[in-house]
Order: C-alpha cells, then structure tokens, then sequence
C-alpha cells in the first residue's frame, strides 16, 4: 500500500502564519493535485500547549532562533505556532482536507519537541503513526510539507529506519532554512539515507 504522508501543512506555517515558511502556501496546491493517487492520506499536526517550551516567550532570554538546551536535547526556540485548537494549528481552507483518512498530533509534551512525526524528539513517546501505516500494511511513504530542514527531514529519516520506501515530493515541501543552506543540506541528508526524491507530476 502507498500513502502519501501531509507533514504539518498547518496555518501557521504559511505566509500570515506565526512561523511562515517562505512559498509555504504553495504546496497546498500541488497536494491537492496528488492526493487522490494514493491508497491512503495520513497527515500530522503540530499541536503544542500555550506552554510548550519549544516557545521562545516560555524564556527569559527569549530569542527566537537561538538554541537552548532543553532538558538534555538542543533546542531551537521558536515564535508560538499550532497552539492547540488554535486557528493557526488548523489546516489551510485551500487544503482538500476531506481527503485526509487519518490525523496525527504531535508536540503535546510541553518539555519536548517533537519534529518526526513517528516519535518526539528525546524518541519516547511514539505518536501512532507507524502502528497506524503497519495497520494499513503501508511499505511506501511519500513525503510532503513543512518544513523541509526541520519535520519533513525528521519524519523522512524516521520512516526509512522504520523501513519504508520513503519518497519525497520535492516540489510539494518547503523549508525554513534559518540558516542559508539547511534546506539543500536536509535533501542531501535524506537523500543520503535512502529518500528518494520525485516531482508531483511524475506521480501515477
Ligand atoms: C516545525 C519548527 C517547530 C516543522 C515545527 O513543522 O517543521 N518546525 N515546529
Ligand atoms: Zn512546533
């Protein structure tokens, strides 16, 4: 079975949003194109408590983009994004949502990232998604979303150690790149471990 994996196409993460990812808005388009060519439609959603301390506002020092350490992981603090039953935790109105079969939440820990949609980022909760791909008897996984240096990569890497044949709809991911050069060096990294990367339109 194929499914096509949606990594937090949330509206915080497209333009407007609290972390806008550059061009974020769209891939929305190009997803809703491909959609109806899979088996399956799993999406994640990045879904923080008001506290979580991924926040650079839970800081004294806050500064956004700088790297913490975090109870014993590195951490990048970031501007307050997908709060729980937020509007900007929500999927965009352009998103072909109904398509969607299954959601996963991910982020609810407030003392833990969690960037992989498989498991948080210290590895010891597992959010469900790999029982639920097992359950499905999913062996392909193609990637697509934001952002790509950070959970497209995270979620790419976990599903090839997982053992899935991992595509990566490269036209359908954007990245963050806070450091010019992440988002190139995330591809090359996924590609390096076995993703392998496809254009939308190459998709039957
Ligand atoms: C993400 C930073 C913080 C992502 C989520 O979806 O890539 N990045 N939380
Ligand atoms: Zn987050």
């Amino acid at each position: 079975m194929r499914a096509l994996l949606l990594v937090d196409v949330q509206n915080d993460f497209l333009p407007g949003g609290s972390l806008a990812v550059a061009d974020g808005d769209q891939i929305v388009p190009v997803i809703n194109e491909v959609m109806g060519k899979f088996d399956l439609v799993v999406a994640t959603k990045d879904w923080h408590p008001a506290e979580h301390e991924s926040f650079a506002s839970q800081h004294e020092d806050h500064e956004i983009g700088h790297e913490i350490d975090l109870h014993g992981l590195p951490q990048i603090l970031w501007p307050d994004h997908c709060v729980q039953q937020s509007e900007g935790s929500e999927f965009p109105p352009e998103l072909d949502a109904a398509t969607i079969d299954h959601v996963i939440y991910k982020g609810d820990n407030p003392q833990v990232d969690s960037y992989s949609g498989f498991f948080d980022n210290d590895r010891r909760h597992d959010t469900g998604l790999n029982a639920w791909l097992q359950g499905k008897k999913v062996t392909d996984v193609y990637i697509a979303g934001l952002a790509t240096d950070y959970c497209v990569k995270s979620t790419a890497l976990d599903a090839i150690a997982l053992g899935y044949r991992v595509y990566l709809i490269a036209d359908a991911c954007r990245g963050v790149d806070l450091q010019p050069g992440d988002v190139t060096a995330a591809i090359e990294q996924m590609e390096a471990s076995g993703v392998v990367l496809v254009n939308s339109k190459e998709i039957e």
